[in-house]
């Protein structure tokens, strides 16, 4: 008998086919990247490392051929070695960096690998505050890194950007040991340039060298496909990300680095900018990790395949063009989005000041319709994490279903009808909802218009 699991998969392919995907670090894998993680190679121990030295050239036919000695300490390696140094390859390329690390189970693993590696108890570091859009990983008190790290909170001014001056402010002040830029509720672009002269004033102040990382989960594929600025090319020594969201690939985390490549073996006397590469090889294995997941590598390097064809440069156009007119759009029909618009892939709207309604009543009956976004924390906002005034939502997974300028005027449409549907609700049950006339009718119109754009691999 098919196990259970099998028909509640089935009724997710059901709601992921008939809805829309609005959250904006989901995306839709290709059938290739599905494959390739539900593939055999689950199968396989690999603790350790493949030769990284031996990666001499981009000749992909030469590096899927090569037997090289390794840094493992499991037999049966010759085409796991081979798989991980096509990722390693691919992930270098895509992002101009000296080198990757492909086996961060996450980004949550990734960022505390590299803090591992270069920081040690009691050490301070600037990041973005998680109410102004900065991510748990980055400082928040209930995680682990921020028991043992000392995280300093810079936020965003009343434009919506980086407060880059509180920022320098905070880097002569303190004795950072780490600079952190990256978000997972922000609209704008970075300025590296900017960070990158702080992080020099402070390191001439405080007389030692200052990490710059950068995690850029969300705009990975649009950095990837040159529509975002690379922080690598700024100075920076280490860019995390996922896998997943604009990057198009598995679940999974992913470090780049800049530097010395050498032997994970190697014994690194001083913790130095220049050693970052080994220092953060050491930190993902054997420092925080165990076995690497070589289905989901094998996923990672079949993406960054995709990633490197043309044809993903048009697709992350196309995930910022749409932004932008879903943006302009909600606007025209009185949405009052946090930063005025956006300048990536992602829109942050306060729903009190829109339309005096909170956010987790508005996601709640979005998912009705078979709009998925999620409620979410604005700078300051009284309502906190469990009720939060916003919602975010963004477009890399509905342009991968190929949509454009006509779906986003439509998303607009019902998002209006959504939250006027709202103001009539009661405060929080949303209770007449689900027998809402109007719900219905929406959500009969999202699945058409979902049909038509389907779901690839499904
Ligand atoms: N959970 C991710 C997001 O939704 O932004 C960040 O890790």
């Amino acid at each position: 008998m098919k196990d259970l699991v099998f028909d509640l998969i089935d009724q997710e392919k059901v709601r992921q086919s008939e809805g829309l995907e609005l959250i904006p670090s989901e995306n839709y894998v290709s059938e290739a990247v599905l494959s390739a993680m539900g593939s055999i190679l689950t199968n396989k121990y690999s603790e350790g490392y493949p030769n990284f030295e031996g990666i001499t050239s981009w000749d992909e036919k030469k590096i899927a051929k090569e037997i090289l000695p390794n840094y493992r300490y499991y037999g049966g390696q010759v085409n796991i070695d081979r798989i991980e140094r096509l990722a390693i390859a691919r992930a270098c390329k895509l992002f101009g960096a000296d080198h990757a690390n492909v086996q961060p189970h996450s980004g949550a693993n990734a960022n505390e690998a590299v803090y591992f590696a270069w920081l040690s108890p009691g050490d301070k570091v600037l990041a973005m505050n998680l109410g102004h859009g900065g991510h748990l990983t980055h400082g928040s008190p209930v995680t682990r890194s921020a028991k043992i790290y000392q995280f300093i909170a810079y936020g965003t001014d009343a434009s919506g950007d980086i407060d880059y001056d509180e920022m320098e402010k905070l880097a002569l002040e303190e004795d950072v040991k780490l600079i952190l830029v990256g978000y997972s509720a922000f609209m704008k672009i970075p300025d590296f340039e900017r960070v990158a002269k702080l992080r020099k004033k402070a390191e001439e102040k405080w007389g030692h060298e200052i990490l710059l990382m950068a995690d850029m989960a969300h705009v990975a594929g649009l950095i990837a496909a040159g529509v975002h600025p690379n922080p690598l090319k700024f100075g920076f020594n280490v860019m995390t990300t996922t896998t997943h969201k604009t990057l198009r690939g598995p679940r999974g985390g992913l470090i780049m680095t800049m530097g010395n490549v050498g032997s994970p073996l190697k014994k690194i006397e001083d913790k130095s900018l220049a050693n970052i590469p080994t220092l953060v090889d050491k930190a993902v294995f054997p420092g925080t990790q165990g076995g690497p997941l070589e289905h989901v590598i094998a996923a990672k390097a079949v993406a960054f395949g995709e990633a490197l064809k043309p044809e993903f440069k048009t697709y992350a156009k196309n995930i910022v063009s749409n932004a932008k007119t879903l943006a302009k759009e909600l606007l025209k029909r009185g949405f009052v989005l946090q930063g005025g618009g956006t300048e990536n892939h992602l829109i942050l709207i306060d729903m009190q000041k829109s339309f005096g309604i909170g956010g987790k009543i508005y996601e709640k009956a979005l998912d009705l319709v078979g709009l998925t976004l999620n409620a979410n924390a604005l700078p300051g906002d009284k309502g906190g994490a469990f009720k939060p005034n916003g919602v975010r939502l963004g477009t890399p997974a509905i342009t991968t279903r190929g949509m454009g300028e006509a779906e986003m005027v439509k998303i607009a449409e019902w998002m209006e009808k959504v939250a006027k549907i709202c103001q009539k609700a009661d405060e929080d049950g949303a209770e007449g909802l689900e027998s809402d006339e109007e719900i219905a009718l929406i959500r009969d119109e999202v699945k058409a218009v979902a049909k038509k754009f389907p779901v690839p691999s499904l």
